[in-house]
């Protein structure tokens, strides 16, 4: 199986003003490609051809760097698209807001945490919503790596490598969270993957 680029679920300029066009342009037309045709290319003698994406990135972990860092990015960034959506954020599903308040306290301390998750997160990397041992987790991680490779589901993820928010926040990656929270989260992708993960 070889890796392909998926198409934005929304036009370019959708999340705007919270995320530009520009950014879209770079963040996927070109750093998700080159994730892409490098992962592809570090893929073949790896041993590892024909396993699935998750698969793969758990396959290579540890074990071949080059191929782990680029498929790595090839999975956070599929999930990371769908994770945002046009009027994102906003009222959380049910069954979601249940398991979050029960595992995390409140929905106000889950945003905070996971804000802050991302602001402490030392150079590039993602902060994240994950299930773990059946209770939601938040974490973080450097670089290309995820909580799949941590024995946990990642149910919510946000990037940031400074790809992501340079163009539209320059370096104010505390402003990019807090609208990805509060106005570009697709909450129900975010219940779909939780109902999963059980
Ligand atoms: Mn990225």
């Amino acid at each position: 199986m070889s890796f392909t680029l998926p198409d934005l679920p929304y036009p370019h300029d959708a999340l705007a003003p919270y995320m530009s066009r520009e950014t879209l342009e770079y963040h996927h037309d070109k750093h998700h490609l080159a994730y892409v045709n490098n992962g592809n290319n570090l893929l073949k003698g790896s041993g590892l051809e024909g396993k699935s994406l998750e698969e793969v990135v758990k396959g290579a972990f540890g074990k071949n760097a080059g191929l782990f860092n680029n498929a790595g990015q090839h999975y956070n960034h599929n999930h990371f698209w769908k994770w945002m959506k046009p009027k994102g954020g906003g009222k959380i599903p049910g069954a979601l807001e249940k398991k979050i308040v029960a595992d995390l306290g409140s929905i106000e301390k889950m945003k905070e945490d996971f804000i802050q998750a991302g602001v402490t997160q030392f150079g590039s990397g993602w902060c994240w919503l994950a299930v773990k041992d059946g209770k939601i987790i938040v974490t973080k991680t450097p670089n290309g790596e995820s909580p799949l490779v941590h024995g946990a589901t990642p149910i919510l993820g946000c990037d940031v490598w400074e790809h992501s928010y340079y163009i539209d926040y320059r370096n104010r990656r505390p402003d990019y969270l807090k609208a990805f929270v509060e106005n570009l989260v697709n909450w129900e992708y975010v219940a779909e993957l939780l109902a999963k993960a059980k």
